[in-house]
């Protein structure tokens, strides 16, 4: 059974999550795989253009250039070995060879919140714009919709308006919030913030910051200073999610770059993978940076998110119907 054969297997009955994949992934599987399909009926036999043209849709896609190298090289490889050169055949051979790649180091995708200790705590951090505060609401909305008892902390009392459009999601998704006046100091929230922990017992508190990143020091102490608070009181920080928003393509891997300097990211979550056809970014973060997505945000909506899973990402991106 071929690789995409053995796709459509796993995934012969859609649950609502696949669904979701499926039809978020839309403008990058027009960009993509159309775009490939096209191709292939252009050409009878592959040659050394068939090859090029690939490259030019890989890099079009985002995939980065570096990890378009690494594929392309592998790909002509193996064709030459296994005497492929059917178009249709070269097309499913590049996916199985972009699936094994990701997966070389057997890291797993699909990785939960481990929930192994009380109150489990998620940082979200990421530039202006990106996704924050809808994909705090919508991660607290999945895991209340689990039974988990979740605390908000709105510690961006930088930008004014943050705080109300966390309420507004709190109130929407029944989840409690602590929050602070404009302008406070960010730290001193989050000190409110497991106050309120203390006494009410949650399972899970994810913070809000604000997205300061043209000064990287003064982000880099806030998110320090918070760091400290919550050891101070005795808890851990389990999770650093950085937000990257996929439309911005490799711009969101320089930003992503440059919070790694600043903090140890335990994840990514990709925003906005509905709004682009540049897809690829998935790939290319994982080769340039080794820090897993965790989550992409597939919608609007606040049941939009999912935990990433390759094998449906891969399957949103070939899947027609
Ligand atoms: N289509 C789509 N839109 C999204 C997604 N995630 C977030 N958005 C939209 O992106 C816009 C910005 O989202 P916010 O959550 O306010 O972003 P933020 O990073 O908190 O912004 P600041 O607090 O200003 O830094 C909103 O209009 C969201 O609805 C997604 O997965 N898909
Ligand atoms: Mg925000």
């Amino acid at each position: 059974m071929g690789f995409f054969d053995k796709l459509r297997e796993k995934f012969k009955k859609k649950d609502k999550s696949l669904e979701t994949y499926d039809s978020g992934l839309k403008e990058s599987r027009d960009a993509f795989t159309n775009r490939l399909k096209k191709l292939s009926k252009k050409y009878s036999k592959i040659n050394e253009e068939y090859f090029e043209e690939i490259e030019e849709i890989l890099i079009s896609a985002d995939c980065g250039v570096s990890f378009t190298m690494k594929i392309m090289e592998e790909l002509v490889e193996k064709a030459k070995k296994e005497k492929i050169d059917s178009p249709d055949e070269i097309n499913e051979l590049l996916f199985s060879i972009i699936f094994s790649s990701y997966l070389k180091d057997d890291e797993e995708t699909n990785k939960d919140l481990s929930f192994d200790k009380k109150p489990e705590i998620i940082l979200v951090c990421g530039v202006n714009g990106v996704g924050k505060t809808t994909t705090i609401a919508k991660l607290a909305h999945r895991y209340i919709s689990l039974g988990k008892k979740v605390l908000l902390i709105a510690a961006d009392t930088f930008r004014a308006g943050a705080k109300e459009q966390l309420t507004y999601w709190s109130e929407k998704i029944n989840a409690n919030i602590v929050s602070g006046k404009e302008n406070s100091d960010p730290a001193s929230v989050v000190y409110n913030g497991l106050e309120e922990c203390k006494k009410n017992d949650y399972d899970l508190i994810i913070i809000d910051t604000a997205g300061r990143l043209q000064n990287k020091v003064n982000l880099m102490n806030e998110l320090k200073k918070i760091g400290k608070v919550i050891e101070k009181e005795g808890f851990t920080l389990d999770e650093s999610f950085l937000i990257i928003d996929a439309t911005t393509g490799q711009n969101g891997v320089l930003q992503a770059k440059a919070f790694k300097e600043i903090l140890p990211l335990t994840g990514i979550i990709l925003t906005k993978m509905d709004g682009t056809s540049k897809g690829g970014i998935i790939l290319s973060i994982k080769n340039e940076l080794d820090i897993p997505v965790r989550f992409i945000g597939l919608g609007e909506k606040m049941d939009d998110l999912e935990l990433f899973d390759l094998s449906k990402y891969i399957h949103g991106l070939i899947e027609n119907e």
